[in-house]
């Protein structure tokens, strides 16, 4: 491959000679070939041009998922334009935080939505595009031509800025270069062994680490095929099988294909590879999975900030609550709290090394405190490493949800109870959940009568928060258990509630 970083040079240069191979087949059957997306990305590239977008200029993106979706995320890395995408769930609130920091040239929205309107009055070009891959962006971009000379990028070049971390209330950006994504997608390409035959199913979200580069990396850097479905149906899914031969997927994924009655050895038998990961998969889910279609689910870990850190192996033991060993140039370690590293089997922090790993938040000066002086990220998950090497994540130091594979922080959620007025203090926290993993609960201590309370705070949070972020469920205390420094016992209130459900 030649030298220029980019990453879209590096995923579809090895096929430009073989333009018409397969890349994705959508739900009612419709296939796009590389070239395709070569051409619609070319189109929509020069579009950008026209509006005056210049390499390094941020364009964020709050769309469904469809073909053109991704023709818009390739537009975006061979422009050099830095792509920032948005969970369609995000509310106005959150969109705003997300557009004064990202501060984005262009945006592209459904039309009629919260970032349309907000966008209305500001500096900002803005398309449109629906679930149909219909809009202003492809109005916009037909008349252009489609031959887009990529640009040259170097490898700290950045190429998408994702948001997470809000341990303080409000997610921070993490940029990631051209050379972060393609270290990462090169070794799991590799190591999950990704061929030109293999075909993905293609079913999680466009707009996280998972589904965005994960996914999207092993496909283009093999030349593989995708059956692209829009979102998570879990019928849908398993008729998908007889398609394809490899799915990633969340734990909820897995544990809402084990309630479909058909799901056996037969239904699976093209599948090679079933992969999990952004939370973590139960014994109970690996177990029975591997019981009713003979696979046992490939467990991987990583974080917005690294992408991918550790793996089970393709070939050789796959350990059911470890999430393997460090990938192939990633250093991996676990520390304990002297600072020392902690020996096998001792929970410590988990730190990590490497080309996958980000060089600091996004405006943010001092990231210091963010990494070790050998240049480790400090990552916030609790693990344990066997005599193996194989790793365990036994818990988070960050006060962090999971569910569903997507993140919660406990003090965005609180800071919108606290602002009502009939709420003197909160405290969220994550429960076990069947479904979800985890599941948020808020505890509240109310000012006075809780009369229709739960109604009125469970109608804020929706206003305020995406769907995802709002409490299952609202439990109403005197007080919140405290430690002798005044600090919330948040594991005492999990203990409660798990134990009263
Ligand atoms: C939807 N809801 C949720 C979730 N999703 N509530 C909690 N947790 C969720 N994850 C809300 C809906 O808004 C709805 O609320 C109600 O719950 C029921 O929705 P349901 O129809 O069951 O949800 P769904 O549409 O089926 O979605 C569930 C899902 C989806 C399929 C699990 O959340 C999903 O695709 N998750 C994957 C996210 C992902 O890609 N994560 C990777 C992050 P209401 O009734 O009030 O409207 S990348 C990462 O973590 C790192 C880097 C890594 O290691 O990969
Ligand atoms: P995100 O903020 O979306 O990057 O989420 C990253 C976090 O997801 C990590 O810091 C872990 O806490 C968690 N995570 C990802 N994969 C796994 C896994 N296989 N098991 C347990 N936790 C995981």
């Amino acid at each position: 491959m030649s030298s220029n970083a980019n990453l879209f040079h590096q995923f579809f240069s090895p096929w430009e000679s073989d333009s018409s191979r397969p890349l994705l087949t959508t739900l009612d059957g419709h296939v796009l070939s590389y070239g395709d997306l070569m051409e619609q990305s070319g189109r929509i590239a020069n579009g950008m041009r026209s509006l005056g977008l210049k390499s390094g200029d941020v364009v964020s993106v709050q769309v469904e998922k469809s073909p053109q979706s991704l023709a818009l995320y390739l537009a975006c890395l061979r422009g050099g334009f830095v792509y920032h995408p948005l969970n369609p769930a995000y509310k106005l609130k959150e969109l705003l935080y997300f557009l004064e920091s990202a501060e984005p040239r262009l945006t592209v929205c459904t039309d009629n939505t919260p970032l349309a309107e907000l966008v209305s009055g500001m500096d900002v070009h803005c398309w449109t595009l629906d679930g149909v891959g219909q809009g202003s962006m492809i109005d916009d971009s037909e008349s252009q031509s489609e031959i887009f000379s990529t640009v040259a990028s170097d490898a700290n070049d950045i190429a998408a800025l994702l948001y997470s971390s809000g341990t303080t209330g409000r997610p921070k950006g993490i940029p990631l270069t051209h050379g972060n994504l393609l270290a990462n997608a090169k070794t799991l390409t590799e190591l999950w062994g990704f061929k030109e035959s293999d075909c993905l199913l293609h079913v999680l979200p466009i707009f996280h680490v998972h589904g965005l580069f994960v996914a999207l990396g092993c496909v283009f850097l093999s030349g593989a095929r995708m059956v692209w479905l829009p979102r998570f149906d879990a019928a849908e899914v398993s008729k998908a099988f007889s398609q394809c031969n490899v799915m990633m997927g969340v734990p909820t994924y897995y544990s809402r294909l084990l309630a479909e009655e058909e799901l056996d050895y037969l239904q699976c038998e093209k599948m090679r590879l079933f992969i999990s990961g952004s939370a973590p998969l139960s014994h109970d889910t690996f177990n029975e999975f591997s019981n009713r279609t003979g696979h046992r689910i490939l467990e991987r870990y990583g974080m917005t900030e690294t992408g991918m850190n550790t793996s089970n192996p393709l070939i050789g033991q796959r350990k059911p609550g470890t999430v393997g060993r460090p990938l192939p140039g990633v250093d991996v370690r676990v520390v304990a709290s002297n600072g020392q590293l902690a020996s096998a089997s001792k929970v410590g922090e988990i730190q990590v090394r490497g080309d996958n790993v980000f060089s600091g938040y996004w405006k943010t000066e001092d990231g210091r405190t963010d990494f070790t002086e050998d240049g480790f990220f400090k990552t916030g998950d609790l693990g344990t490493v066997d005599e193996s090497g194989y790793f365990s994540i036994v818990g988070r130091s960050k006060d962090l949800i999971i569910s569903g594979g997507l993140n919660i922080y406990p003090k965005e959620v609180e800071v919108v109870l606290e602002a009502h007025e009939q709420v003197e203090e909160s405290a969220v926290v994550g429960v076990p959940d069947k479904d979800f993993g985890e599941r948020v609960i808020a505890v509240v201590v109310p000012k006075g009568d809780t009369e229709g309370l739960e109604t009125k705070l469970k109608s804020v949070c929706k206003q305020e928060l995406a769907n995802f972020k709002v409490p299952k469920r609202f439990v109403f205390v005197d007080e919140l258990p405290r430690n002798a420094m005044g600090k919330v016992q948040k594991n005492i209130l999990r203990d409660r509630l798990h134990q009263a459900s």
